[in-house]
């Protein structure tokens, strides 16, 4: 720190006196870039809310950070860049190396938050958003509860020492882009103790352990070379792996949180009454668009989500998607202006500072696409509006991971074996291709495929996608 250029914003308290209070499991870019940033906040008001930081499997963060004592840059990108470092990481294990130093921050009475950012796929979901007691990581978790693999394995072995040491219990929160993340991790986590055979657990989990619900919000692009080397310039020292997002940062969560309210809402979070309505505005108008753009952006050809916003056609169309297909959805509610909610997303997308790659956001597509666009496609029909825009986001994925395959280029999602099987049958024909996706019933699920408006805007984007002249899919 002594040796920090000037011009870099520090910890604004000592770090020496912070003490862990909340263990956070997954700790990616978007959690340095985003909680991390704001528990840097709160240290100067309540030093008790350092993280602990638990990578599930791998361990390049832990070998990344533990040498540079957890400390590491954060650059917020806008037309001036500002350069801070985060001090909020007190320690870095990496689960399976260190399983007993897990359980002991669990068990510690200091620790009162459990934080998580796994991705969608990290909860372990079926489609209906129960936990799915088929797949083979809650099995096996299942099967040897003290030796877990996946975040809720460790939550409710956790709890349960926790419970048997005669603590209380402690607020979890997913920081996911999950539809009712806080309800759904709750679930979650009484399932998996009952099904291990933990009823009473499952119920001291119920009444002890309280799960808000929360919207995260910050565009976090991968960390690259370029800002290895600005950042090292800027720092006057070498950062193992720094991180970078735009300057806009929020942070929803329901209003839940007891004794800590007052220390998050001084650093900046709100807590609301009604974090679904803040939620909903978030996985619709930004996620459900990032998606549409990710995959129609690839298709014309472009790289990132500046780049794509360029195209006059794509940023109309994106526009409209926002305004006439995903605005009516919502629910009005303090505090969230649809119309001016637009105009700021559409304004981050465009942000030049920021080169936000679509190949990373076409990731996991089928964890993604039921809750952006599937969620919002069923309720449009439901309410008799149109579904043709929304459709072609979900085109422009099937051909997305057709083509991978036909390049032999590597599906990053959990079901890609799936997926290349069915791309391996489709032929270009949008009646026949459309259909063998349709079946795929852990994204589509039983009903939606029967629904003849939204197969008939399927097809139709499809077939303008696939031909010679993608942009007529735009036209709507
Ligand atoms: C993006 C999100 O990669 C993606 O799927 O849509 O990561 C998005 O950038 C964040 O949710 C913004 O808060």
């Amino acid at each position: 720190m002594a040796k920090l250029r000037g011009g870099v914003i520090r910890p604004d308290y000592d770090r020496a006196d912070t003490r862990v209070g909340v263990v956070h499991f997954g700790p990616g870019a978007f959690h340095r870039a985003h909680q991390a940033f704001y528990f840097d906040r709160m240290l100067a008001r309540d030093p008790t809310l350092a993280i602990c930081a638990v990578s599930l499997h791998s361990d390049t963060v832990r070998a990344a950070l533990e040498p540079q004592d957890g400390l590491y840059s954060l650059t917020e990108r806008e037309a001036e860049n500002v350069v801070r470092v985060i001090g909020a990481i007190r320690q870095v294990l990496t689960a399976p190396r260190s399983p007993q130093a897990v359980f002991a921050r669990l068990v510690d009475p200091a620790v009162r938050l459990v934080t998580a950012t796994v991705t969608e796929k990290g909860y372990c979901l079926s489609p209906g958003g129960d936990l799915d007691l088929d797949l083979p990581a809650i099995r096996q978790d299942l099967g040897r509860t003290t030796e877990p693999q996946t975040l809720v394995g460790w939550l409710v072995e956790g709890l349960r020492r926790r419970r048997a040491a005669g603590l209380g219990g402690l607020t979890a929160i997913a920081c996911d882009n999950l539809s009712g993340n806080g309800e759904r991790f709750a679930r979650s986590a009484r399932q998996f103790a009952r099904a291990s055979g933990q009823a009473d657990l499952a119920h001291w989990i119920e009444g002890e352990v309280r799960f808000p619900g929360t919207m995260v919000d910050a565009i976090t692009p991968a960390s690259d070379d370029i800002l290895r080397a600005e950042a090292a310039e800027r720092l006057g020292l070498s950062d193992a792996w720094p991180i970078q997002r735009e300057r806009f940062v929020q942070w929803v969560i329901a209003d839940e949180l007891g004794a800590e309210a007052e220390t998050f809402a001084a650093a900046g979070v709100t807590l609301a009454g009604d974090v679904a309505a803040f939620e909903r505005a978030k996985l619709r108008v930004l996620n459900g668009s990032h998606s549409t753009l990710a995959y129609v952006g690839l298709r014309l050809g472009y790289q990132s989500v500046c780049e794509a916003m360029a195209d006059p056609e794509l940023a109309g169309f994106i526009e409209r998607l926002m305004r006439l297909d995903m605005a009516p959805g919502l629910t009005l509610t303090p505090g969230l202006d649809v119309s001016a909610y637009v105009a700021e997303i559409l304004a981050r997308f465009r942000n030049p500072a920021i080169v936000h790659k679509l190949a990373q956001i076409a990731w996991d597509g089928s964890q993604k696409l039921p809750i952006r666009l599937l969620q919002p496609i069923s309720e449009a029909l439901a309410a008799g509006r149109p579904v043709e825009r929304l459709a072609v986001g979900v085109a422009a994925w099937m051909q997305f991971v057709c083509r991978q395959v036909a390049n032999e280029a590597p599906i990053t999602d959990p079901l890609a074996p799936l997926l290349s099987a069915v791309a391996r049958r489709c032929g270009g024909d949008p009646a026949r291709d459309v259909a063998a996706f349709l079946e795929i019933e852990a994204i589509f699920g039983p009903e939606l495929p029967r629904r003849a408006p939204f197969r008939n805007a399927l097809e139709a984007a499809y077939r303008r996608l696939g031909g010679g002249q993608p942009r007529l899919a735009l036209k709507p």
